[in-house]
């Protein structure tokens, strides 16, 4: 069991046994500082050379960075201390040596690039403001989880390991099943929208994807944590006030729950939860604002996906969160229904952030016949999705849903300028491990 007392908790008065890692030693001659860090914060730890037995000061001072030690004392205040106390040390533990070469600094008095640092993401998760990344996310994850059982929904887990692709066949990750061909799920978009025709009728997922993405870019990961939205008997209007409802309570908890972290990324001022209505524009106007912001060096037409640049100019137009509605029908996936009234319009929307898309959903398509069409449509063969098509045909609902990318959020959320930052241990062409 952990009895050691918290840095944080150190009271003067009282007589402790702290324990963690020692983040600095200042030797000023007669007099010098062990700073130990912890969970909680630090306390520093005073050896006064004359007044104390010279093995607790060997110990105490000539252990490195970076190892965990133990120190039994008694606290004091002292207004000099960073933390206005110190601990007088009757006994230091040195419970597990780092070598005196680190490959990274933990205290960030020397910088290292992201690759450095991914590659001893222990260490870098010394740091307080790389920590306060993992509180905020978890944080988040915890505030969305609520939001979603308080609409009602249930959480889900599906498989990982499948047949067939559902977000376009060239991002698959293959893997050997028995000697079956399988692979990687892209999404939990088959299992979610069936489970929709089952009891649950309202359901939620956070959980991996994989998209077998060539290019490496600041934005995109090979393996992301998507948060799942499906419910039946809505739609795409009742699944984008779902997405804000989401999208807010993240916001809300972190506001509420993470004033520390904010503050050690220096975000503490300037956070803001999202008060007003995302706005709804539809993909039409979306690209007549992009052409009319001149931004672009050529103009966007109808059917056009928006690039990269095109979402950054509507992104500084609009100035804040806004929905893209109403997405033309041919470059939206066969699970998306059309307009009734006009099949050239989908229902299939995108929730952007003034940087990046963070969401794509929309109704989807319930009716089995059209369901059969829509995948000959995309070329793909109904065949091979018959353990989905065959539910459509014993009572599916109308439905609607979204998927949300856990670590666009928080990117977006702390402006953070790489994707991989809000991942431990992220997964790209390159990276393979840790
Ligand atoms: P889509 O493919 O647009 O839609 O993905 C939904 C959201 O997931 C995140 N995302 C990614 N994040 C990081 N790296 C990637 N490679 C990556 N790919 C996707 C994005 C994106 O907006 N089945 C549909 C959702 C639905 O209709 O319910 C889907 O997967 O934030």
């Amino acid at each position: 069991m952990d009895t050691r007392t918290h840095a944080a908790a150190a009271t003067p008065g009282e007589t402790v046994r702290v324990a963690g890692w020692v983040h600095e030693i200042r030797d000023l001659g007669g007099i010098a500082f062990l700073i130990l860090r912890d969970g909680s914060g630090k306390i520093q730890i005073k050896f006064e050379k004359e007044e104390m037995d010279d093995d607790l000061v060997e110990t105490g001072l000539s252990v490195h960075r970076e190892s965990v030690i133990a120190v039994t004392g008694d606290v004091e205040t002292e207004e000099r201390a960073p933390t206005g106390v110190e601990l007088v040390p009757d006994e230091v533990e040195v419970i597990a040596e780092a070598d005196p070469e680190l490959p990274l600094d933990p205290s960030g008095k020397v910088e290292a690039d992201l690759s450095t640092r991914l590659d001893n993401r222990t260490l870098d998760l010394r740091k307080d403001e790389v920590k306060a990344i993992f509180e905020i996310r978890a944080e988040m994850l915890q505030s969305v989880r609520e939001a979603f059982r308080s609409l009602g929904c249930t959480e889900i887990n599906t498989p990982k390991i499948v047949a067939t692709g559902t977000e376009g066949g060239t991002e698959l990750f293959p893997v050997t099943y028995f000697g079956r061909e399988a692979f990687m799920n892209q999404s939990p978009q088959l299992f979610k929208q069936l489970m929709v025709g089952s009891g649950l009728e309202r359901v939620f997922e956070i959980g991996p994807i994989f998209r077998a993405e060539e290019h490496n870019t600041p934005r995109h990961l090979n393996e992301a944590t998507s948060i799942d939205f499906e419910a039946a008997f809505t739609d795409e209007q009742g699944a984008m006030d779902a997405c804000e409802n989401i999208v807010r309570a993240a916001y809300g908890g972190v506001a509420e729950n993470c004033q520390g972290a904010l503050e050690a990324l220096g975000l503490d001022e300037e956070f803001e939860v999202p008060t007003e209505r995302f706005p709804r524009i539809t993909y039409e106007e979306a690209i007549e604002r992009v052409n009319a912001t001149g931004e672009l060096d050529e103009q966007l037409f109808w059917g056009d996906d928006l690039s990269t640049e095109a979402e950054r100019a509507l992104g500084d137009d609009v100035g804040s969160h806004y929905f893209v509605t109403e997405w033309p029908s041919e470059i939206k996936p066969f699970y998306i229904k059309d307009h009734d009234d006009d099949e050239e319009l989908s229902t299939g929307f995108d929730l952007m952030h003034p940087r990046l898309e963070l969401v794509s959903g929309g109704q989807r398509e319930h009716r089995h016949d059209r369901l059969i069409e829509g995948f000959e449509q995309q070329g793909l063969e109904p065949e091979a999705f018959e353990y989905y098509t065959k539910m459509f045909r014993y009572g599916m609902p109308p439905h609607a849903g979204w998927g949300l990318g856990a670590e666009r959020l928080v990117m977006t959320m702390l402006g953070l300028d790489n994707i991989r930052e809000a991942v431990l241990f992220p997964r790209d062409r390159q990276r393979l491990s840790p």
